[in-house]
């Protein structure tokens, strides 16, 4: 059974406003495509949609263990996030320089990026070959979407934690050694770490509400940012069950 990458990314006046991917099949191509044209909340004046065939995804059993931990600031929340950094095994200025970048808006001007920045654990450069754009983590989904967002329910998961979670477990799965997000939803408040050896570890509140700046850093050893970014951008994933 064929399989196609639909991808839909907003941006207002050239700055990224939202984006989103789901692997289907040919015959979930015309829901999916309504359900991603309608996602972006904020105003955007451009909206891409591409689909395109890609090979046989790798299934992953389960995603990364999930946690959630809820603080009554953002600096308590934001030292608890460099704390996991730590625990992960990057240095304490390398994450303490990725809060930073998070804070400021990772672009280069200030601004959101559609993709993640590249900090190396050792030297704390950024290695993304386009520091405007970043890296992009796609061709990834659930195996089955409607099937695990049924347990959302019983979880104070989002819809976006799910598209998040599966970003995550694939960024470790193609090397990352811990990522730090948080939304660039003005509305969307939680943020998260993560990594092999804390799993995906969410924490309210990263930013106030209201704030439009967000995106991710992904922790990686600059040696292997070919082979991590080849796996980020073309590798196939699915992710089969939920790791509650
Ligand atoms: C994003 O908007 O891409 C980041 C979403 C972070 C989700 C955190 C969570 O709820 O688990």
């Amino acid at each position: 059974m064929p399989f196609l990458s639909l991808r839909m990314r907003a941006s207002y006046k050239g700055t990224h406003v939202s984006g989103a991917e789901r692997i289907v099949k040919e015959e979930d191509i015309p829901s999916t495509f309504i359900e991603l044209v309608n996602r972006p909340r904020g105003e955007y004046n451009e909206m891409v949609i591409t689909l395109e065939r890609i090979g046989k995804p790798v299934i992953l059993d389960r995603s990364l263990p999930i946690s959630s931990y809820n603080f009554d600031s953002i600096i308590r929340a934001r030292k608890f996030a460099l704390q996991c950094l730590i625990d992960s095994g990057i240095k304490a200025d390398i994450a303490e320089k990725g809060l930073r970048i998070l804070e400021k808006g990772p672009s280069p001007s200030g601004g959101n990026m559609r993709g993640a920045v590249l900090l190396d654990v050792e030297s704390g450069e950024r290695l993304e070959p386009d520091p405007y754009r970043g890296v992009r983590t796609v061709r990834v989904d659930w195996e089955d979407r409607f099937k695990t967002a049924e347990y959302l329910p019983r979880t104070t998961l989002t819809e976006r934690s799910l598209d998040a979670i599966v970003i995550a477990t694939k960024n470790i799965h193609c090397g990352v050694l811990a990522e730090l997000c948080w939304s660039d939803d003005p509305d969307y408040t939680t943020g998260y770490v993560a990594s092999r050896v804390l799993g995906y570890v969410r924490i309210h509140p990263m930013k106030e509400k209201g704030n439009p700046i967000g995106g991710r850093v992904y922790f990686i050893n600059g040696n292997q940012i070919g082979e991590i970014t080849e796996c980020l951008e073309r590798k196939p994933v699915l992710v089969r069950s939920l790791h509650l």
